[in-house]
This record gives C-alpha cells, structure tokens and sequence, in this order.
C-alpha cells in the first residue's frame, strides 16, 4: 500500500500528488498542518520536510526520489524520459526548481502572506474546520520568526532575492520552451509537472489543490497580478488544465 503524508499549498507536495493522479497509483492521503507535522514526520522518517511516501514499507522523503521511483512501478505514463539526454535535461530543470528557484520563491510567497495571519492558516488549513483554522491563525504570529527563519527569510534582502527568482524563473521557462508546449522535446516529463507546480504557488490556478482560498486580501491580489498575464503563468495554466487530471483533487483516491 502506498500512503503520501501531505501539505496542501507546497508545490513539493503538488508534483507528487500530480504524478499519483496521473499514474493512477493507489494509494491513501494523509494530510498534515505544518507545524504539528514535525513530530509526526520525524518520526517515521527522520526528517521534517513533505512530501513523504511510504512505499512498500519504507520512507521515501523528497519529491524528486519520491516521482523516481513511481516512474519505475507505475511507468505510464512515463514522466522521466527513456532517452539519457532527455532524462538528464528534465531532471536538471526539475532540481534547479527544487533546490535553487523553488525555495527562494517560496520566501517571496511567505513575504507575501505572513502579514496576514488568518489568511495564511486558510491558505495552509484549506479544507479544515472554520474554528481550526481561526486558532491556527491565532497562533501564526508567534510562529512567524520560526517560519522565517525555516525558510531562510533572513529580511527584505531575502524577499528581494525571492522576487527576482520568480522573475528568473517565469524567463527560464519560457526560454527552455521557446515556443514548444514542453519544456523537454515533444513530451510532457516531471519537468513541467514541476516548473507549472511552483508557478501555481506564485499564481492562482482556481479549482486545483493550489487554488487560494477566497476571498483573498487585496495586497495579495495585487501581489498575483503582477504575474498573472505572463507567458509561463499562461502556459503553467494551460498545462494543468491539459495535464492536471482529477484537478480538484487533494485529500486523494481514498476519502
Ligand atoms: N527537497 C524537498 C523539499 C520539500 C519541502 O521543502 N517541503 C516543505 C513544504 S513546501 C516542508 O515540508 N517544510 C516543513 C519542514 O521542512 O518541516 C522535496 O523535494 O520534497
């Protein structure tokens, strides 16, 4: 049996959830408030990040490993290319948003909503119990230097940093794409999985797991609209509605 151990707004957590749906891999969700995850998660895997998948017994942690090795078990479709320099091409992109443009966007995003604390804890607790999610925000203020410091927000020079990698990385897809519905070759990989799923946390992709939640305050608003008419948001949206089957799906193919 295969069980994810979830966030919901994470665009770690999107790209595995993408890859199960597409895959139509059975398997069980559990979803997890950031912040009372840590013990549950250290626990079983020694470390606090989601995505986790238990995979015949054992801990996968990481989402590039995790959609690995379900490309091995659940291989159609294929979402790591057979041929080696395409293999190596996707995997690239998919780690320079993981491991370098992902977590300074994820700064500018967190810039974006911890000043509004009852916002966020809907943004984190979508799903949850009206009266869940007003304590959670409660509890955001004082939570806030750690979130900072988890994330490296080490101040403005940081959210600075986290605007320009959305820049950097809304230019890089469109360049890698030069005109082409994929970013690798002819074919949809784990590279678009993962550059439309950190675009949907910098975007607002209505009626998927990413969707913010409505109403959303007008500074965030804004703070959308600054990128809503790019070419990459525009063609991450084009993306998830031809690729994103079972868009409205969080909590997964169990409940
Ligand atoms: N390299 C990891 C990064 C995962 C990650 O950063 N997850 C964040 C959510 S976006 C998380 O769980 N943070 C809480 C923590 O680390 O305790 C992956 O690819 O899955």
């Amino acid at each position: 049996m295969i069980e994810l151990w979830q966030f919901r707004a994470s665009p770690y957590n999107e790209k595995v959830r993408w890859a199960l749906d597409l895959k139509g891999a059975p398997h069980s969700r559990r979803s997890v408030l950031q912040g009372p995850h840590a013990a549950a998660i250290k626990a079983r895997t020694g470390q606090t990040a989601t995505p986790v998948l238990r995979f015949d017994g054992v801990w996968i942690t990481g989402s590039a490993a995790i959609i690995a090795a379900l490309d091995e078990r659940f291989p159609t479709p294929p979402l790591i290319p057979a041929d080696p320099a395409a293999r190596a091409e996707a995997l690239a992109i998919e780690r320079r948003f993981d491991a370098e443009l992902g977590p300074r966007m994820r700064r500018a995003t967190f810039g974006a909503l911890l000043p509004t604390p009852f916002y966020l804890a809907r943004v984190f607790a979508a799903g949850r119990p009206a009266a869940m999610q007003t304590l959670y925000g409660a509890v955001i203020p004082a939570a806030s230097g750690l979130i900072r410091a988890a994330n490296g927000m080490t101040g403005p020079a940081s959210i600075a940093d986290g605007e320009r990698a959305i820049e950097e990385a809304l230019t890089f897809i469109e360049g890698q794409r030069a005109g082409r519905r994929h970013l690798v070759g002819e074919a949809f990989t784990v590279a678009d999985i993962t550059a439309a799923a950190f675009v949907a946390m910098v975007a607002d992709f209505p009626g998927t797991p990413m969707e913010k939640p409505k109403p959303a305050p007008a500074a965030l608003r804004g703070w959308l609209a600054r990128h809503a008419d790019h070419p990459a948001v525009l063609w991450a949206r084009e993306i998830y509605a031809a690729h994103r089957v079972r868009p409205d799906d969080f909590d997964g193919p169990s409940r």
